[in-house]
């Protein structure tokens, strides 16, 4: 018996094309496969598409997840959960556009990763508060890598003001 090796990775998860909260659940189904155990989840919030026009509000929520796989082998299987839910096809040059179900890694443990496929903690979140305020609710305490600001400091210095409403579910 070998030592497992467990890490933490923090997840923003949105959606704003059809039936929103099902492909959320099925995106979570899915993770807890093939990724591991989730540990916790924020509530759901709906709000206004950030960086782009689009008659569909949003659903986001942050998770946490346990897992023994690499920051690449979890950007797979989430570029693959995302496809296997409908995904068509992914945002290039910052050009943004409607999906049934987008997966982010935002927080991997403590890493700073700067690649050409993969940017950990998430180049945009510090400025999005579609992620910080579900992360908030989930890690308030937890320390940015880059900024060494924690989740709530980070939340209270965000000028994105949208509207984010809690979402009961159905
Ligand atoms: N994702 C984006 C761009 N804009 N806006 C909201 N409200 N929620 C998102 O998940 C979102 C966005 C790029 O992935
Ligand atoms: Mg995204
Ligand atoms: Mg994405």
């Amino acid at each position: 018996m070998g030592i497992i090796r467990h890490s933490l990775a923090y997840l923003s998860l949105g959606s704003n094309v059809g039936d929103r909260e099902q492909h959320l659940e099925n995106a979570q189904r899915e993770l807890a496969e093939h990724v591991g155990k989730i540990v916790s989840v924020s509530p759901l919030y709906e709000n206004p598409p950030f960086g782009f026009e689009a008659d569909q509000h949003f659903l986001n929520l942050c998770l946490c997840i346990q897992t023994t796989l690499s920051p690449s082998e979890l950007l797979q299987k989430c570029n693959k959960i995302e496809f296997s839910i409908g995904r068509v096809k992914k945002s290039t040059n910052g050009m943004y556009h409607s999906r049934c179900i987008d997966i982010d890694i935002i927080l991997f443990n403590n890493l700073t990763i700067d690649s050409e496929a993969l940017t950990i903690p998430h180049p945009h979140f510090r400025k999005r508060r579609f992620v910080l305020k579900p992360l908030n609710d989930i890690a308030f305490n937890k320390i940015d890598p880059e900024t060494s600001l924690t989740i709530e400091q980070l939340l209270a210095n965000c000028t994105d003001e949208s509207d984010m409403k809690i979402w009961t579910q159905s």
